[in-house]
């Protein structure tokens, strides 16, 4: 049991001035147990805490950090753009170039504008796409997550799920109505909802990779081209949530994986290179509805600021190496196949869900984990719990909930992969005991 005094008192510290100690739910531990650990410098693959513990970091700030941490090209091009000048509440040229590197890289995007974050982003998606149908209601699936906006704070996974509180307090019931939920990968469900509620759909919101109920896998019945092709016959607009996989699972996105287009894309994380920034945007026809443009408003201080313009420009331009994706995949590959191997020689039944770097192991009887329900009722989060630890106390940091995903760098070594997967055989020893 490693020394983490340090991380103790500041926990102790923080939740006097903190709700929970934190300033974002699934960081204080609830679900797994334990003391948050508080981390005081990163470098590519690695995190150390106040203690000065050492991880091989698997969360990467929940996606951000796909080259690692504190890459040197990334913090170069932030001090310099520091030094003049961090924010002008202005239109500046490293906007102009970040917006035309994000068109390019994104087959759906004509038009887009940059906001602070994921929620930014999906709350501005969702009113435009209100603004533009002239609907109210729209569609989420059980277990998406589309940060916490009111309207999508319901049956919400991530922190939500984790809690046990899809459904949020302080959501007027009224809003809430609007909200119509289905099944992921069921589209019967979503034809019903259609039915009942016809010409009043605006949109379909839906994460193409859900990673906020752990990692699902689409089915193999083409959901995605379900959801467009009623989209298409509906009227209404279809939303592609990438905060989380753009940009990870693709240099494209899921959209160019999956090859289907939206009518309008949420971005965050990855864009911002660990710098505040989300996105929206899609075809110019809807896009031009935005102010000052159009007649949907939306606003925003920090918006576009040169700071994380230049972070964001300093990611994404490294993700167009050839084979950058290949690499990243292939090593998230081979991780899961030796975790699941020292499942297996330790007797304890799992399963893992990938898509591309992102991934999710599951502790459970079952063949396979297809949906947030599965996961609620048929996996063992206790022991997932006391897996988490265990590999923490291993030097290994993966994401502090089964509703979470776990992310694979290009800081990742093959060594730093074998040596995941030996810690989680000494882990798996120790609690299987
Ligand atoms: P932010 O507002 O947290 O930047 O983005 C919200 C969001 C929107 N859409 C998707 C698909 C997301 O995954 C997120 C945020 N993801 C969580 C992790 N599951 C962020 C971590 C946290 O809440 O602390």
């Amino acid at each position: 049991m490693s020394d983490i005094t340090r991380s103790q008192n500041d926990f102790d510290q923080a939740r006097k001035l903190l709700p929970g100690g934190v300033n974002s739910p699934v960081r204080a531990f609830k679900s797994v147990g334990g003391t948050p650990r508080f981390f005081d410098h990163a470098s590519g693959a690695y995190v150390w805490d106040v203690d000065n513990n050492k991880y091989i970091d698997y969360v990467g700030s929940w996606g951000p950090m796909i080259l690692g941490h504190a890459h040197p090209d990334v913090v170069k091009g932030v001090q310099e753009t520091a030094e003049h000048g961090m924010s002008f509440g202005a239109p500046c040229e490293l906007e102009i170039d970040l917006a035309r590197l994000v068109v390019d890289l994104v087959p759906s995007i004509d038009v887009v504008r940059f906001v602070n974050s994921g929620s930014e982003a999906t709350m501005s998606a969702l009113r435009l796409a209100r603004g533009f149908t002239g609907r109210d209601k729209f569609i989420k699936f059980d277990g998406g997550y589309h940060g916490h906006a009111d309207g999508f704070l319901v049956k919400a996974g991530s922190g939500a799920a984790t809690f046990g509180e899809p459904d949020s307090a302080g959501v007027p019931a009224d809003y809430a109505k609007l909200t119509l939920t289905a099944p992921f990968n069921d589209i019967e469900a979503v034809q019903r909802l259609f039915a009942e509620n016809k010409g009043e759909i605006a949109c379909i919101i839906v994460e193409p990779v859900p990673g906020n109920t752990g990692v699902m896998l689409l089915n193999d019945n083409g959901f995605l081209q379900q959801l467009r092709d009623i989209c298409d016959t509906e009227g209404t607009l279809l939303v592609f949530d990438e905060v989380m996989c753009g940009f990870r699972v693709a240099l494209g996105g899921a959209q160019e994986r999956f090859d289907i287009t939206p009518d309008l894309t949420c971005l965050g994380k990855i864009i911002g290179g660990g710098l505040p920034v989300g996105a929206y945007g899609g075809r110019e026809e809807i896009m031009r509805k935005i102010s000052p443009d159009g007649p949907v408003y939306q606003a925003g201080t920090l918006s576009g600021n040169p700071l994380a313009m230049r972070a964001g420009l300093e990611t994404l331009s490294r993700l167009r190496e050839p084979g950058f994706y290949e690499a990243l995949e292939s090593k998230t590959t081979r991780l899961i196949e030796g975790l699941l191997d020292g499942c297996k020689k330790a007797g304890v039944p799992a399963v893992a869900n990938q898509v591309g770097a992102m991934f999710t192991i599951f502790f459970t009887e079952l063949d396979a984990v297809t949906c947030c329900s599965d996961v609620s009722n048929h996996c063992d989060l206790d022991f997932f719990g006391r897996y988490f630890n265990a590999m923490l106390d291993e030097g290994v940091y993966l994401a502090p909930s089964q509703y979470e995903a776990a992310f694979m760098s290009a800081a990742h070594t093959d060594e730093d992969v074998e040596n995941t997967i030996a810690a989680a055989g000494r882990a798996l020893a120790r609690i299987t005991a």
